[in-house]
This record gives structure tokens, sequence and C-alpha cells, in this order.
């Protein structure tokens, strides 16, 4: 059977064939490869038949087989600290690496691309059809050939989407079998098409009228709630940010002062308790300036060495007594790619960090498991710099008219996206066989830093933690109108999973 013909007898039964299969199959027995589908995957039958499918269907008729290569992006490590210090709480802690990016040097093509984008569509399509509404999807390639008046429910990522006069949207929905057009007129889709932006996965269901899907409802990927987890030990975890040292803004003694208070030199009774029995610290990212970041930097830098800003900032990192397991990933001031995913900070530039033993440095993004002790499963913290949130502050309505004042809607907007960066111009990326910035595995708690101000929410149960900063307002955030709030430290009980604020400021 022709290339052609095996692709629409693939639509025909239900199947989404990549576009690059036309140009690859060869004679092929059409029966034969649903059977090899069938044997395969059982009842896990894929939608999508792409180039690696069908290779490896290739791989069972013929002699020649596939060598899989498999691209290293996880690395998984578990770290236990026993406390020494009598005038600490003695309960041990435990943090587990669960996803951290290792880079890998290769030159990225047009390719890369290509597998990166069937990576998100893939997954987040499966995530999508475990919900009741997208049951029994069909390929845009079909949906584009079927009847007026049917309905339908269908996948794609999100080509398009712009406001029509009447104050509606319009959206042009992609899928490896074509694009099709969606109106989103319907007052039950008002609300939801205010918020979405370029390149998101997301489901419609609705019905067909000439070239146009008339949708009735959108479907985002979203999370399922989640259970609340309490641990039996009152410990707690902190979330600072964006310290920036070595900027002439930096606050040295409002970081000073946090830095005593964790130490049980500072505070009231009460909170000289609490410090006590802190055992997790996530710094998510711009822990120093950098060097040219922006133009005209130098200017406002005190400390214009790379390596002597890391030297400062681990200054302060090594006062922290050595029971606290401290998580650290960069930001876009950090001295790495700025590509995301952005791998940990090499040991080069950050050799002083390196040395001390309680201190992780990780990936931006990563996945942290801590307090994994006993049978409490600990809980899974997923930390990003938070790069890509300023586009969306920009440019999505619903989240425009809040600015930068209620980050957890930036959260809860991601979460419903289940992606860290849906639109490609919101952060710079690296294409890689798995789209790390999906976000696959639920966390319990996400914290993010980059905007300067602290804001804790909970959405499905899932915590959402803004990390504030140790830097003043800058030149460029007047210019924008942009109002830090330095020195706020929010706490997690991990006892009563509630979160507190601390000022420092
Ligand atoms: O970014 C700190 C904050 O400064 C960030 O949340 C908002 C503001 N900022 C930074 N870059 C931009 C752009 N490009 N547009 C608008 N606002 C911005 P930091 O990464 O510490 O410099
Ligand atoms: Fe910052
Ligand atoms: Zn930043």
């Amino acid at each position: 059977m022709e290339a052609k013909e095996f692709v629409a007898k693939l639509i025909e039964k239900g199947f989404l064939p990549s576009p690059e299969l036309s140009t690859i199959v060869k004679e092929t027995d059409t029966e034969q490869f649903l059977d090899f589908i069938s044997q395969t995957y059982k009842e896990n039958k894929p939608l999508f038949i792409n180039k690696e499918i069908y290779n490896k269907f290739l791989g069972t008729t013929s002699t020649i087989t596939e060598t899989h290569i498999e691209i290293p992006v996880h690395e998984e490590k578990t770290v236990v600290i026993k406390s020494k210090d009598h005038h600490r709480d003695q309960t041990d802690s435990k943090v587990k690496i669960k996803k951290n990016y290792i880079p890998i040097n290769k030159k990225i093509d047009i390719n890369d691309w290509v597998t990166y984008y069937f990576d998100r569509y893939n997954r987040l399509r499966d995530i999508l059809q475990t919900r009741d509404e997208l049951n029994g999807t069909i390929a845009i390639g079909r949906a584009i050939k079927i009847d007026n008046r049917q309905k339908v429910a269908l996948i794609g990522i999100v080509k398009n989407i712009r406001k029509t006069l009447s104050g509606s949207y319009f959206l042009e929905l992609e899928d490896p079998t074509g694009i099709i057009n969606v109106s989103l007129k319907s007052p039950n889709c008002a609300k939801k098409a205010e918020e979405i932006v370029f390149d998101e996965v997301l489901g419609i269901i609705g019905t067909k009228s000439g070239d146009i899907i008339y949708a009735e409802d959108v479907i985002f990927p979203e999370v399922p709630e989640r259970p609340i987890k309490k641990s039996e030990d009152e410990v707690y975890a902190l979330f600072i940010s964006d310290i920036h040292i070595g900027s002439n803004m930096f606050l040295p003694k409002e970081f000073a002062h946090f830095i005593d208070w964790v130490n049980g030199y500072e505070g009231t009774e009460n909170q000289k308790e609490i410090a006590k029995k802190v055992k997790y610290i996530f710094i998510t990212g711009d822990l120093v300036d950098g060097i040219g970041v922006y133009p005209g930097q130098e200017n406002e830098l005190i400390i214009k060495d790379i390596y002597k800003q890391y030297e400062e900032f681990s200054k302060y990192i090594a006062q922290i007594p050595e029971d606290i397991q401290i998580i650290i990933c960069p930001g876009n001031h950090d001295a790495v790619r700025i590509e995301e995913p952005q791998p940990a900070l090499f040991k080069d530039i950050a050799s002083p960090l390196y040395m001390l033993k309680n201190v992780h440095m990780v990936s931006n993004p990563a996945l942290i498991n801590i307090h994994n002790i006993g049978e409490f499963p600990g809980i899974d913290v997923l930390m990003y710099h938070g790069y890509s949130f300023d586009y969306y502050v920009q440019e999505v309505p619903m989240l425009r008219k809040y600015g930068y004042e209620n980050m957890e809607l930036v959260h809860q907007f991601l979460l419903r996206k289940r992606h860290l960066a849906p639109s490609h111009g919101s952060t710079l990326i690296n294409p890689m066989a798995q789209d790390f910035l999906l976000i696959d595995k639920l966390p319990d708690v996400i914290v993010t830093g980059h905007v300067h101000k602290a804001k804790i929410g909970k959405y499905k149960n899932i915590l959402t933690i803004s990390s504030s900063c140790f830097q003043d307002r800058t030149l460029f955030q007047e210019k924008v109108g942009h109002h830090p709030e330095p020195g706020r430290v929010p706490i997690l009980n991990l006892k009563t999973n509630e979160l507190k604020m601390l000022r420092f400021k």
C-alpha cells in the first residue's frame, strides 16, 4: 500500500499520523501494522503515529533493529542529614532530587524543535484524554472532512488566537494531521478564552459548521485535586530568592538579619523555636546580579567580578546551620546559559557552594522531594525561577489587569496548562527530546522567584509560592513602575501544611 493510502487508512481508523510519516513510509500492509499496534501497546494504544512507532514496526518486520539512544535528562540522588548540634531540633532531614536537568553537548537543528513539540503534544494530549469530555477525540485532519452539524472533540496546539471586532475570540488549532478554525463565541467559552496563549495544548468540544468548529467548551489539561500531606514532624521549609549579590541594591542588613534568625540569634521566643526546626531552604535563582545581564549594569554593581559575587553569596550560605539542607537553582542573572532548562551552576563558577555538604545545586526547573521519613512520603517541590512570567503578565488579558500583584494567578494559570512556559516567546528554550518545562508529575508545592514579590496561595491543594528578594528597587524597576517587596520569607510547616510569611524588612 502506498504511503498516502496508508496514512489515509490510519486516519480512518482514528489515529493521528504525523506529517513526516508520508515521506518515510514504504510499501506497508496496513493490517499487519494495526496488528503490531494492538499487540505492542494493548490497551494503551497511541493516538499519534510518528516516525519512532513506524520504525519500531519496521524493526519487527525486518532484521534491522534500531539502536535507541536515551538522552539522560534526569539525575536521582538522596541525601539524609542528621542533626549534631544540640542547640537545634534533632529531627533528620532528607532530600531526594527527582528531576534535575543534566546538559548534553549537542548542536540544535530544526528536527530537535519537531521532536520537542511532538513530545509536548503527545504528553499533554495523554493528560487531556483522561477527561471524560474528551473521550472520542478525532484527528483535526478528519474533522475537516466530516459533515456539517456534527459534534466533535479535538485536541491541538494553539497556532493562533485573535480577537474579533465583536470582542470574541477565534482560534487556529493544529495537530499533526491539519489545522482548523475554532470560534469561541459561545458565552460559555468567554472566560477561558481570556487566558488562551500561543502554543499551548488544549481540548475543544463543539459543532462543525462550514469550515469552522463552534466551540461549546475549552478544556485545559488542568490538575486534579491533590491529597493534603502532613508530616508527623514539626519541621519547616523556607523559600527565598533573588538575592542579587553584587548589585548596589542588594540588602546586606536584611539578608544578615534573616541568616541570624535562622541561627536562632534573633526574634521572639516563638520565632526562635521555629528557627530551630527549619530543615530545608529553597533558593529559586538570581543568587547574584551577574555581569553584563543588561546594558549599563556595570554602573549598578558594587562587585564587578562574577567569581567574587558567588564567593560573597557563599559566605552567607555557609553561615546557615549544617542540618538545614539548601536547594539552589539558577535564574536569569546567574552565570549559566539563559535557555531553559538551565543546568545547575557549574562547579568552576560556584565552587564555594559545592564545598558545602548541605547544599544541592539543581537545574531550573527541578523537582525535589523533601522529608520522606518514616511513613511520610515527603512533599514534592517544583522549583522554577520564573523568567517566563513577565510575558504572561503583559500578554494575557486575564492576568494583565493584576500585574505583579497577584502572582498566585500566574501559578494557577500555568498549572492549568501543565506547563511552566507554554508560549514559545515567553522564555528562551533549549529544545530537547523531552519538554522539560512540561508539568507531568504534579508537585505538592510550586515555588518561583523572579518577580521580587512574595505571595502565597493554594490551587487544588497545591501550595503556590512566589518568593520575595533581598534587593531594593532598581532603576529599571522604577522606570517600568515595578514595586518589589524585599525581605519577605514564606515558611511552610510540614506538620500542618500551612504557609506563613516572615518579614525581614
Ligand atoms: O527581574 C526582576 C523583576 O524586574 C521582574 O519580575 C520584573 C522586572 N523585569 C525584569 N525584566 C523585565 C522585562 N523584560 N519586562 C518587564 N519587567 C521586567 P530580574 O530577573 O531580577 O531582573
Ligand atoms: Fe531577580
Ligand atoms: Zn530574575
